[in-house]
């Protein structure tokens, strides 16, 4: 094709985006084709964000806890991982994980994200003890927990079915699921990445059996490695597939790869005109998942903010004790001050709302930061 008949192709899609006509997978490969120029795609996903968000932006209180990095994987991106002998490796115990919840809350934190390695040596009660423990203690922080790489692991260590183990953690505070694990799904990269862990119809029926639940949850795709465009169009087409089934995603956060200290640390990592591309393309193509966040960890604070032009409307949260990203070589502040993203944001010509893990307003108590009231679902407009 040469670049007019690009250029009229890309017209076409315009109009698709413009009448609310879904589009398809020739379609998506057009959207990661570099020789569209970058602002366009950039403004047609503006336009579909600003249809179903309009000028808001969202963002939460948030803390991290990685219960321990020890791991029987060694997926080939993972810097954090550790080997059980490995004097890096670490496992949480119950006054750690008390401590961390202790904080979170004087912190005012809606949320907490825990997600960790398969640990050899821990019992499937030690990962639900942890979540037991902070629901008791601290039940006003919503727990989103565990991948499907862990549940199909927590499966295999009890002997039960999904839903019975996804049942068994919600009666200990689970609240939601996370969307980490899902790399990218295509076989052709999936096994050369990690191929031992959860394949793409494991990690997709797990969502599936939550959704069944009435839990939500956030999918991902981490990108700027081995995969081609036409691996993050099959990937964005398969999510939006359950998403059509099920309802159940919130939020999609594509993942770019960060090389340092991982198995594939010769390949560079992704510039942000390809961040910028890959958040513009997911907001195209995922027409049925309310949320696209531009993880301010992972993309960097000033791409972040870009982002809120290029489809994203959600930046994540304030974050706390991060170490996925900072191990493999993020340099991005371990956390930010609430005034501080609320100005990110301003900055960028958004409204801030803050909202919890569910989406659903927070209202502060301006004279205790540590009291809120949870509000109305935030408004989202179909496509
Ligand atoms: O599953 C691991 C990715 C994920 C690297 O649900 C890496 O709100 C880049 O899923 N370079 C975990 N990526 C993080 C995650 C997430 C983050 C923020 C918000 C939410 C949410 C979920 O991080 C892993 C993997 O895909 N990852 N190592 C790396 N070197």
């Amino acid at each position: 094709m040469n670049n007019l008949e690009l250029q009229r192709e890309f017209d076409r899609v315009c109009d698709k985006i413009y009448t609310g006509e879904r589009l398809n997978f020739d379609d998506g490969l057009l959207l990661f084709d570099t020789r569209i120029p970058l602002t366009q795609v950039g403004a047609l996903a503006n336009w579909a964000r600003e249809k179903k968000h309009g000028n808001v932006a969202y963002y939460n209180i948030n803390t991290h806890l990685n219960p321990t990095n020890v791991c029987i994987y060694r997926c080939r991106f993972c810097a954090f991982r550790s080997d059980l002998r490995d004097p890096k490796g670490y496992a949480v115990s119950e006054e750690q994980v008390l401590a961390r919840g202790q904080e979170a809350f004087d912190n005012g934190c809606t949320e907490m994200h825990i997600v960790g390695g398969l640990h050899h040596q821990k019992p499937y009660d030690w990962y639900r003890g942890i979540l037991e423990s902070l629901s008791q203690q601290f039940p006003s922080i919503h727990l989103k927990a565990w991948t499907p790489v862990e549940i199909d692991w927590f499966e295999y260590l009890t002997k039960k079915t999904t839903a019975d183990v996804l049942d068994d953690l919600q009666s200990a505070g689970l609240g939601s699921l996370p969307g980490g694990g899902a790399e990218i799904f295509h076989s052709e990269i999936r096994d050369q990445i990690c191929e031992h862990k959860a394949d793409a119809r494991k990690w997709l029926e797990i969502h599936r059996v939550a959704h069944g639940l009435g839990l939500r949850s956030n999918c991902t795709m981490l990108y700027g490695h081995l995969e081609q465009p036409l691996h993050r169009v099959d990937h964005l087409l398969r999510l939006r597939e359950l998403q059509d089934e099920t309802g159940g995603f919130q939020t999609f956060i594509p993942l770019a790869f960060h090389p340092e200290n991982t198995n594939l640390k010769n390949i560079p990592k992704p510039s942000s005109l390809v961040d910028l591309r890959t958040i513009a393309a997911s907001r195209l193509l995922l027409d049925n998942i309310p949320h696209i966040k531009a993880y301010w960890i992972m993309l960097g604070i000033e791409t972040a903010q870009i982002a809120l032009h290029y489809g994203a409307d959600d930046i994540d949260g304030t974050v706390r004790h991060e170490l996925i990203y900072h191990d493999a070589g993020a340099t991005t502040p371990e956390m930010l001050t609430v005034e501080r993203i609320r100005q990110l944001i301003t900055e960028t010509g958004r409204q801030p709302i803050e909202r919890d893990t569910l989406y659903r307003k927070i209202y502060r108590d301006p004279n205790d930061f540590r009291s809120w009231q949870v509000g109305e679902p935030v408004e989202v407009i179909a496509s």
